[in-house]
């Protein structure tokens, strides 16, 4: 009992929060919905094998009568191999299909978007983020986002690697020299969300710490023109 009672203390203390599991963004809710995919997948598979392992301890344990039994030896069941062959070629493809489409569709690969979106320069470096707009404002401490409209981060560094996270907006995104990623991200509400460099990149890394706003577009064109 007092082992069981230490889990809950241990994930307090490990500081594990849920963030990302609890998307505020149409990207982290499909991205959320990744890691409930492949987790009951993988869960499926965990219960079957445990229920064949414990059946097959069961039924063929030793006991008085079959002691001396040797078993009859099975060579192939063209059956079983069709099941154990197929199955998880079904589970992989159901796993591969939605995680290729979702990561191509957060990419932002020449897929054409909203005409509406808006566009936002993200720089790294050490130790500061740069987010510039189309007017060419920029801001570091603070992104401001307006709520319901597509944004598309054009990522860049301008030395090492780092890595562009806003947990409850959107999953990690490398941020490389000489190369650009990108991001599609569309905040459903609005609020105050942490983001950080989730790469280690220097000895002022976890200073690379900013505040992601998201307000309604209304709001967000007057901020940007008072800027
Ligand atoms: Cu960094």
């Amino acid at each position: 009992m007092k082992k069981l009672a230490m889990i809950p203390i241990l994930l307090i203390l490990s500081g594990c929060n849920l963030r990302v599991l609890d998307p505020k963004s149409q990207t982290a809710s499909d991205q959320a919905f990744l890691i409930y995919l492949s987790f009951g997948i993988m869960m499926f598979v965990v219960l079957v094998v445990a229920l064949l392992f414990i059946t097959f301890t069961v039924k063929y344990r030793e006991t008085e009568k079959n002691r001396h039994d040797i078993p009859k030896h099975e060579e192939g069941n063209r059956t079983l191999e069709i099941i154990w062959t197929v199955f998880p070629i079904i589970l992989l493809i159901g796993l591969a299909v939605p995680t290729v489409m979702i990561t191509y569709d957060v990419s932002y690969i020449g897929a054409s978007s909203d005409d509406n979106a808006l566009h936002v320069n993200v720089t790294g470096e050490q130790f500061r983020w740069t987010f510039e707009y189309e007017n060419g404002e920029k801001t570091h401490k603070t992104l401001v986002l307006p709520k319901d409209r597509e944004v598309i981060f054009h990522l860049t560094s301008k030395d090492v690697i780092h890595s562009f996270w806003v947990p409850k907006l959107a999953g990690k995104i490398d941020v490389l020299p000489g190369e650009e990623t990108r991001l599609k991200v569309t905040p459903e509400e609005t609020g105050t969300y942490q983001g950080k460099c989730a790469e280690y990149c220097g000895t002022l890394h976890a200073d690379m710490r900013f505040e992601t706003k998201v307000i309604k577009q209304a709001e967000f064109q007057t901020w940007l023109s008072k800027k």
